[in-house]
């Protein structure tokens, strides 16, 4: 059964195309600007269409990758009008995005293992625990039996925020008081998980340590302790990275999957923003899929992305 078509179906695309508002509006005004008077795609209508790509987050190697296709496209149809630039840009960047490896996975079933652990990571305040929130509810709405294990003992307000979400989508958490051992809690969390025959645990952990050595070693921790009730846990990494802070999140991207192992990605926050280009480049960049996208504080708001419904919205003006 595919349970996450099932989940994210409803008003799954007015959701996206208000969450992405801000991103396209602010898109189109530039590609408006870029072409106004200008009837023929010429160079400088492509360099100024590669500084509007890069000036909404999509990144530079990503950018120069969409910018070198649509001049094979200008060399080859001698005549390209202005007219013609959305749609052809539209049909290069989802091509480009279906040649990454990170489109297969968007629509994901939860594998046949009991429980899934899922670890999720990030820095501080990207959405960790709100993604974390809203996963619950959608798998609780699923039917499946979900625990949250508290793994953020750094800040007390961590496992507040955390018990908030656990009250408000009535599934349990496993917690200790501020200041504990992280990986002891995730340890209770998969025990008990196992002991509530549940189906999936999700581990909050904290984003910020005294420094980021500490942090990736207290991760490492983590996993390993989870590992001698389950072996394979944690099934998945999850890192969180906040749209809204463009460029930024993607250099996260890449020191987070540089210091530890990272199996897929949620990026945050896309409503709000103009930056949401961004996930152009990052699905585009990464190896590793872009799984989710949150699209508000609400708990419906997160979706599993889907790259083509992704640019469908982004060009549906
Ligand atoms: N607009 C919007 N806000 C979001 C989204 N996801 C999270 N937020 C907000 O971002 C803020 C931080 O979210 P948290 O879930 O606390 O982030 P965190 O990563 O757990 O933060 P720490 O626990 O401090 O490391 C909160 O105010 C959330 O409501 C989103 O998709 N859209
Ligand atoms: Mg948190």
């Amino acid at each position: 059964m595919s349970l996450f078509k099932k989940m994210f179906s409803k008003d799954k695309k007015e959701n996206l195309d208000k969450g992405l508002e801000k991103t396209k509006s602010s898109f189109f005004d530039k590609m408006s600007k870029a072409v106004a008077g200008k009837s023929k795609v010429d160079d400088e209508v492509l360099d100024d269409l590669e500084d509007v790509l890069i000036s909404s987050d999509v990144g530079v190697a990503t950018t120069i990758k969409i910018i070198n296709r649509i001049e094979e496209r200008v060399a080859r149809d001698k005549y390209l009008g202005t007219d013609e630039l959305n749609k052809i840009l539209r049909e290069e960047i989802a091509a480009l995005m279906s040649e990454s490896e990170s489109g297969e996975a968007a629509n994901i079933q939860l594998p046949d293992v009991k429980p899934y652990v899922i670890m999720v990571v990030g820095v501080n305040g990207v959405g960790k625990t709100t993604t974390i929130g809203k996963l619950a509810h959608q798998f609780k709405s699923a039917g499946k039996k979900v625990v949250l294990g508290a793994a953020d003992t750094f800040r007390a307000a961590a496992i507040d925020q955390l018990q908030i979400w656990a009250d408000r989508t009535d599934v349990p958490i496993i917690k200790q008081k501020m200041g504990s051992d992280p990986a002891s809690v995730a340890f209770d969390t998969v025990q008990s998980a196992v002991k509530m025959d549940a189906d999936v645990v999700l581990i909050d952990t904290a984003g910020r340590l005294h420094n980021k050595v500490n942090l990736m070693n207290e991760l490492t921790k983590v996993k390993r302790v989870m590992q001698k009730v389950i072996p394979n846990a944690p099934h998945e990494v999850l890192l969180v990275l906040d749209g809204s802070t463009g460029q930024n999140a993607f250099e996260q991207a890449k020191q987070f999957t540089a210091a530890t192992e990272v199996t897929s990605l949620a990026v945050t926050k896309l409503d709000g923003t103009a930056k949401g280009g961004v996930v152009i480049g990052i699905s585009d960049q990464f190896k590793i899929p872009v799984k989710y996208i949150g699209v508000g504080e609400g708990v419906e708001d997160l979706q599993v992305f889907n790259k083509y419904e992704f640019v469908d919205s982004f060009f549906k003006q």
